[in-house]
């Protein structure tokens, strides 16, 4: 697959390089790297994600490449997706990508639906940018800052710090090379987890008042709304990896996030008001449950936007979780 790749790349002029909205750091490490390195190919590129890039990721080099808008005259030959499951998660632009003659996805979920003309989809890396790296190896490209940087800040942030259960031998091995390549695992850190505003905080102090446990103690549910945001002054981005802390509570397998989206109206069913991110101990196929309600992610991370109140959405995630969490026993 990957020489396939390669051909089609090195046959390209003008590629357009883009990641899933609202991005995490392996959307926008393996974005920036796809798209350094194949301007160091020589390729005309066109970065673009539609969403703004989170203030922890601004430090990144070459950030302000990145576009949020396509141009009017997009006459890119060859896109590269990175890190979606579907190309719907690009956002509104997907139809408009589409169109691009040929497509290259590049992802690491599970439940990837197979679209483009060409998919190098591995659900055992660690992250996107574990791909990228091979891609970018493969492509004979030597590293620069800008890739090392951004592979290093999407695998570090993908692996939760390296502790979740996708972290594996390549993300030490890819990491230790980058840093032997020049990165500065305490800045990227300083950057990526050294501080919050005053306003994430409090909403931090709303999500973890929100939090319910179920009957059984193996679910816990964060329920965040719209005018939480607006109370406390912050952004969606802002909610990033709040979930963790339902996640961390001794004995939950299981645990929910139902975030009220910005632009989501109850009852119109399009954009569909709820996003609710899930999150397993790994003993649970937490993907299965989100593709239930037309999501997709990993077996221990996953995520589906739904237009139901909070109360049936918990009460059917109960149900739908309900075999898994019989089945396998707790490791008391
Ligand atoms: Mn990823």
């Amino acid at each position: 697959m990957m020489d396939r790749i390669i051909r089609q790349l090195n046959r390209s002029e003008r590629v357009l390089v883009a990641s899933h909205a609202s991005p995490d750091g392996d959307a926008i490490g393996s974005l920036l790297a796809m798209g350094c390195a194949l301007e160091a190919a020589g390729k005309s590129v066109l970065m673009y994600n539609e969403s703004p890039i989170p203030a922890v990721y601004r430090f990144l080099p070459a950030i302000g490449a990145i576009r949020c808008q396509l141009p009017p005259d997009n006459t890119c030959d060859t896109a590269v997706i990175l890190d979606c499951g579907d190309l719907s998660r690009v956002g509104d632009a997907a139809d408009k990508i589409g169109r691009i003659p040929f497509l290259i996805s590049i992802d690491h979920h599970l439940t990837n639906t197979g679209f483009g003309d060409l998919q190098w989809v591995d659900p055992s890396a660690c992250a996107t940018c574990e791909i990228v790296y091979r891609l970018i190896g493969g492509l004979g490209l030597p590293l620069n800052g800008c890739m090392a940087t951004a592979l290093y800040t999407g695998i570090l942030t993908d692996t939760g710090s390296f502790r979740f259960s996708n972290t594996n031998q390549a993300a030490f091995r890819i990491c230790g090379e980058m840093v032997a390549a020049g990165v500065d695992p305490y800045r990227v850190a300083q950057h990526v987890y050294g501080t919050y505003s005053m306003g994430r905080i409090k909403l931090l102090n709303l999500a973890l008042d929100s939090i319910e446990i179920s009957g059984d103690g193996k679910v816990s549910f964060m329920t965040l709304t719209r005018g939480m945001l607006a109370e406390t002054h912050t952004h969606p981005e802002d909610v990033d990896g709040l979930i963790n802390y339902a996640r961390r509570i001794q004995d939950i397998r299981l645990a929910v996030l139902i975030q009220e989206r910005p632009n989501g109206q109850p009852g119109s069913g399009d954009p569909l008001p709820y996003h609710v991110s899930l999150r397993s101990d790994g003993s649970l196929d937490v993907a299965a449950i989100a593709v239930a309600f037309g999501g997709g992610g990993h077996a221990s991370a996953a995520g589906f936007n739904a237009d139901l109140a909070p109360e049936r959405i918990k009460a059917r995630i109960l149900e739908l979780a309900q075999p898994g969490l019989q089945g396998a026993c707790n490791p008391a």
